[in-house]
């Protein structure tokens, strides 16, 4: 990648992880965040903006969150191969999972939607992977033990993607602690990543459909689970 070209990092997780609250922080736009405690999906389509990181700019893609219903899930990823297709490989730096402390492990549908994450960006993307563990601002000095607990598990058993990588990070709905997570991609040591993301390799330039999202290795993991559920609810902050 040349000096000038922009690195660009995906934001991806499930609905109501932090993913449009870390955009907020970072860029204090105007953006739209789901009600506090709504597990409906807010944001329905992908958004892109760049801002400056210590003297380096980045770009960030703001996306739909996944949840346990797989054709809301199908439309997400959809929404997503689309807007990563527009950007050029080499431009495209990293990806970020985001997790809420407060769940705490991962089971059931988190566990899922980890591996439909693992399944968009594949093995030779995993070196440029972060993981972002929010709502740590609402984590009292009771609990804060426990959870640094679960947040050393979830590093250890499932955020382990590449070795000797820094790649968890804690944020605390605020603008430095989420500035740390984009400055591992950016500055004088940023490194490309090895191979496309596993999604891109999978789709045809063109067009992307639905149906071809499903036959994607994150298309499947979604379709393995069946479910239900969807709607909306937003509120602008
Ligand atoms: N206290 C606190 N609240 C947070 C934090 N991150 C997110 N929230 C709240 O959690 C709710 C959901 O946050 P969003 O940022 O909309 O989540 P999202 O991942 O963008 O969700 P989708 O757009 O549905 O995928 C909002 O009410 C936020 O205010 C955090 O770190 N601390
Ligand atoms: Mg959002």
């Amino acid at each position: 990648m040349s000096k000038k070209e922009v690195p660009v990092v995906v934001l991806l997780g499930p609905t109501g992880s932090g993913k449009s609250t870390f955009v907020k922080n970072v860029t204090r736009e105007h953006v739209e965040i789901g009600a506090a405690g709504s597990a409906k999906p807010c944001t329905k389509e992908c958004k892109t903006y760049t801002l400056s990181v210590g003297g380096d700019k980045c770009t960030i893609i703001d996306t739909p969150g996944f949840g346990d219903s797989p054709p809301d899930n199908i439309r997400a990823l959809t929404e997503i191969a689309r807007t990563l297709q527009s950007i050029r490989p080499h431009e495209l730096t990293g990806a970020v999972y985001f997790h809420r402390i407060t769940d705490g492990r991962l089971t059931g549908t988190l566990r899922m939607i980890l591996e439909i994450f693992k399944k968009i960006c594949g093995d030779g993307f995993f070196p440029r992977v972060a993981f972002v563990t929010t709502m740590w601002d609402i984590v009292g000095p009771v609990a804060l033990s426990r959870y640094n607990n679960v947040n050393l598990e979830l590093q250890e058993r499932h955020f382990k993607l590449a070795e000797g990588v820094p790649n968890i990070f804690k944020c605390s709905n605020n603008e430095a602690s989420c500035l740390a997570v984009l400055k591992y991609f950016t500055g004088p040591g940023r490194k490309p990543p090895l191979k496309q993301l596993l999604l891109l390799q999978e789709l045809r330039p063109g067009v992307v459909s639905g149906g071809a999202v499903k036959k994607t290795s994150a298309g499947k993991e979604i379709l393995r689970k069946a479910g239900g559920g969807g709607g909306g609810g937003c509120v602008i902050l």
